[in-house]
């Protein structure tokens, strides 16, 4: 299967993340962390970076970059695995503003707007919430229905990725 490089980031600010309206492409309508595809000349992390600022104006060191998570997606039917790295940080410089790609908005992290997000959020907010590493897997039908999944903590990413060599 042909896997394809993805990265995702949130913003956290006291009791609040940032979330991005998408308003084209893949995703359009729906809340979302920022990211894309990773660049065949730049490390994921750079990427992470690279893709925060171009959808929201807000920049970040790579360093304050933590990688949180890791999600794989697949679709009936298509050849090629969704590989999204995930990351957060609450260490950022800039104001939030909306571009071609996304409308940005903070939310309480108790009022997250799922019914208006990917259907995988609302399994793995809730790792990503109380501090855990996590590994997720989903396989859609269309974009509205999961026909299975798996999640699990991780010690780390560190051992996750060491142990998938
Ligand atoms: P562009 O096409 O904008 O990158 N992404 C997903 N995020 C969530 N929460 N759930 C999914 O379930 C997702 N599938 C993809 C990865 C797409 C962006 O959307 C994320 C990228 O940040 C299926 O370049």
């Amino acid at each position: 299967m042909l896997r394809k490089l993805y990265t995702l980031v949130f913003v956290r600010q006291e009791n609040q993340i940032l979330l991005g309206m998408k308003k084209r492409g893949f995703g359009v309508n729906k809340w979302n962390g920022f990211g894309g595809k990773v660049e065949p000349n730049e490390s994921i992390i750079e990427a992470a970076a690279r893709e925060l600022k171009e959808e929201c104006s807000l920049e970040v060191k790579t360093s304050d970059l933590k990688n949180i998570g890791h999600l794989e997606f697949t679709f009936e039917g298509q050849p090629t695995l969704m590989d999204v790295r995930v990351y957060s940080t609450d260490i950022f410089t800039g104001k939030p503003t909306e571009s071609e790609e996304m409308r940005p908005k903070w939310f309480d992290v108790e009022d997250i707007p799922f019914d208006e997000m990917w259907l995988d959020d609302r399994l793995w907010f809730p790792y990503m919430f109380q501090g855990k590493t996590f590994f997720g897997r989903f396989h859609y039908e269309g974009f509205e229905k999961i026909l299975n999944y798996k999640i699990e903590e991780l010690e780390s990413m560190d051992t996750f990725y060491e142990n998938r060599e």
